[in-house]
């Protein structure tokens, strides 16, 4: 398997596929829900996961697609057997609507569920992030130091309001002391961006749940290789495919971030 042609080949991909959505930010974009108005799909986040589907099927055919779309969800695989593309067309589905930025596109590529390359591309700033497993993550063409040291009191920490408010789905009161005792909360509504910016320092920290393995995969492995790192609070063993309440951080702020969250 030649992992640098791959690799190559999906920054070439990626890169095509965010022409794609920047023209299309010029357009007018039809606009759909999923499972209720705040959970939005365009034309165009089926048409770049189809852009992947048919280009994958020429050059790599054995190799699958997830993507969000689940427009190759025929296609059967095991995850632990095969290299699988895992997408996200738009990430940030709803910016894209409405800011027509703060939205990328993510790309992880796994062999037998291992993490081999990582892309997160901001079409819109033309920031792509980039990394091989063990090569060191990049930024357009700069490489990206590890992490620095740091502390809970100097973090910014990405966290969406969920976590700030009673609610159905989360209870919202495991990281009141982390807010309470962060230098500050931001939050973008792009999970791959946001992995991305705790990879170059932008951000400290990300917290979610309901995350899926598209909106993860790319960054993951963005994140591993500046030795970010990344916990799962409810089984301790992190997947790709069952990210779960899922801390993405600076590892000195994620051990603060563990003694200061409420675990019952
Ligand atoms: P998406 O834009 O690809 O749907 C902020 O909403 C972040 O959470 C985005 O990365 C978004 O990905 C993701 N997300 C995952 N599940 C979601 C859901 N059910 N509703 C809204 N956003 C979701
Ligand atoms: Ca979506
Ligand atoms: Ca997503
Ligand atoms: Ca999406």
């Amino acid at each position: 398997m030649n992992w640098n042609e791959i690799y190559q080949t999906a920054i070439e991909w990626t890169e095509q596929a965010g022409e794609i959505l920047r023209a299309a930010t010029k357009e007018i974009l039809q606009v759909e829900y999923k499972t209720s108005a705040a959970d939005l799909v365009t034309n165009k986040d089926k048409q770049i996961e189809q852009f992947f589907m048919d280009r994958l099927s020429e050059k790599y055919p054995s190799h699958f697609l997830l993507g969000e779309e689940g427009l190759a969800k025929d296609k059967q695989f095991n995850p632990e057997n095969e290299i699988v593309w895992i997408v996200d067309p738009i990430d940030g589905t709803t910016n894209f609507v409405h800011q027509k930025r703060n939205f990328a596109i993510s790309v992880g590529i796994y062999e037998k569920g291992e993490p081999r390359v990582g892309i997160v591309y901001d079409p819109i700033a033309k920031e792509m992030f980039h990394a091989q497993i063990g090569t060191g993550a990049f930024l357009n063409n700069q490489l990206l130091p590890n992490l620095d040291e740091k502390s809970l009191e100097e973090a910014n920490i990405s966290i969406n309001q969920l976590w700030l408010v009673p609610n159905d789905k989360v209870d919202h009161t495991i990281f009141t002391e982390v807010i309470q005792k962060a230098r500050g909360t931001r939050y973008l509504g792009s999970a791959a961006l946001e992995i991305a910016y705790v990879a170059c320092g932008r951000l400290d920290t990300y917290i979610d749940f309901r995350l899926s393995p598209w909106d993860i995969a790319g960054g993951m492995v963005i994140l591993q290789e500046v030795q970010g790192v990344m916990k799962n609070l409810e089984n301790n063993s992190f997947s790709v495919f069952n990210p779960g309440i899922t801390i993405f951080s600076n590892s000195n702020v994620l051990e603060e971030i563990l003694l200061n969250s409420k675990k019952d």
